[in-house]
């Protein structure tokens, strides 16, 4: 019966560690991925509901050839000029879409 119990703890102590494994191994497939797929951190600075764009000060983004800087971009979803505030740190991503540099994906920064 007590051996039972053990190789119960055993299996619950190998599923937790094998839990972050997992996760990282996701993470990095993930960034293995096309560039355009990454999102990179970013602060906004400005909404600006009346132009339909949001100022954000950004990291590097490979995908658009663009080093770190301070820029407008267009959203592909007119909601999120309402979710997105002055001050937020986010995760995201920006392509080029017909010529206007457009965020198609954000999430809000873990840290
Ligand atoms: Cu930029």
């Amino acid at each position: 019966m007590n051996r039972m119990i053990v190789t119960l703890l055993l299996g619950c102590v190998a599923l937790l560690a094998a839990t972050p494994l997992l996760a990282t191994s996701d993470h990095s497939a993930q960034r293995g991925s096309a560039a355009t797929g990454s999102l990179v951190d970013g602060e906004v600075r400005k909404v600006d509901k009346a132009a339909g764009k949001v100022t954000i000060a950004h990291g590097p983004l490979p995908n658009l050839n663009m080093p770190a800087m301070t820029m407008a971009f267009r959203v592909s979803n007119a909601a999120w000029l309402e979710q997105l505030k002055a001050g937020d740190r986010i995760r995201f991503a920006a392509e080029d879409v017909n010529g206007v540099l457009t965020v198609v994906r954000w999430q809000p920064s873990p840290r």
